[in-house]
């Protein structure tokens, strides 16, 4: 059984000042995580909650997106903390600009987070890669404290993070945690119909660009996509509205290795998923991370260079048979 939790619940139960800590690019694991911590400790605390980047228009359903600062917001602020909780976030560099600098101003860091791969931070660091989400291991940490929104919040964490309960990820455990938050008020149908069912025109218009690049390899077992800068203007779209288009690259029959190339500024955001392979070895080859089905990385190149390495690099990855399990 983990100490971890009763670590951080100690830590937690001797701080007033509190500073929690969401991933940059932020999806729902993370910002479910973050809202349930910061409903947990609100009443009696100082509680302040950041991300590097906004909430995406998605995730605005989550009661209380609207008390989540920026890094560049909180460092406006004076004070130090207690105590910091970073969830969901691999590595230091995961909290995006002045993460590290918001640390620096916390006499003690915690971490909790299920990915495997990164330069883990935090005394304790709480990783557990068998848990589909975060969302899981704060569930855990609660104790069965939940409220209505912290179901809500952490439900949300999970079902993102798991794809609906239809990825590899998938546990009895994720199972049976997502009942308790039905149990405890989470809405599976109204946050399903928000986070899965509803996308902007604009979302819809992105994809139509992007899956006009879609390409396979000969042999099928490799296939990608590109979203261009172009693409984002002409469609109108925000930075947020391509997330999850790697999955149609996925799902096509015989593929083994799925990538999504984004172009962003002067980088490449490099997104792999796979059914059977290791892609968190093969995005760790580009000093990437992520798990084994779901990973990505970020390489300053021009995207035609960026490509040519990645795809090159993956079709020799599929022929050397790094299965993983
Ligand atoms: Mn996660």
């Amino acid at each position: 059984m983990s100490t971890y939790p009763q670590q951080i619940r100690e830590l937690m139960d001797r701080s007033m000042r509190i500073l929690l800590l969401a991933h940059h690019n932020p999806d729902g694991d993370t910002l479910g995580c973050l809202l349930a911590l910061g409903h947990y400790l609100a009443p009696g605390r100082q509680v302040t909650m950041v991300c590097a980047d906004p909430v995406p228009d998605l995730y605005k359903f989550l009661p209380g997106w609207d008390r989540v600062l920026t890094n560049q917001e909180a460092l406006a602020l004076p004070g130090e903390y207690q105590l910091a909780i970073a969830v969901d976030a691999s590595d230091l560099g995961r909290l995006g600009t002045g993460g590290e600098e918001l640390l620096a101003r916390c006499h003690r860091v915690a971490s909790i987070d299920h990915h495997a791969t990164g330069e883990a931070f935090g005394d304790p660091a709480w990783i557990d890669p068998e848990a589909a989400a975060t969302g899981e291991l704060v569930y855990e940490l609660l104790l069965g404290a939940i409220t209505p929104e912290i179901a809500t919040a952490l439900y949300t964490a999970i079902v993102t993070d798991c794809g609906s309960f239809r990825y590899a990820n998938t546990t009895a455990r994720t199972l049976a945690i997502a009942s308790k938050l039905v149990e405890a008020g989470a809405d599976p149908h109204g946050i399903a119909t928000v986070v899965f069912e509803t996308r902007s025109l604009a979302s819809l218009r992105l994809l139509e660009q992007a899956l006009a690049t879609l390409q396979v390899t000969d042999d099928g077992k490799l296939g990608w996509m590109d979203l261009t800068e172009e693409m984002f203007q002409k469609a109108q779209a925000d930075d947020t509205q391509g997330e999850g288009f790697v999955n149609y690259v996925r799902m096509i029959r015989g593929v083994r290795i799925a990538i999504l190339f984004r172009e962003n500024s002067q980088k490449v955001r490099v997104s792999f998923r796979s059914q059977d392979l290791d892609v968190g070895k093969l995005a760790a080859s580009f000093g990437g991370g992520g798990h084994m089905r779901a990973s990505g990385c970020e390489l300053p190149l021009p995207l035609a260079t960026a490509k040519e390495k990645v795809l090159a690099t993956a079709q020799s990855f599929i022929e050397g048979g790094h299965g993983g399990t």
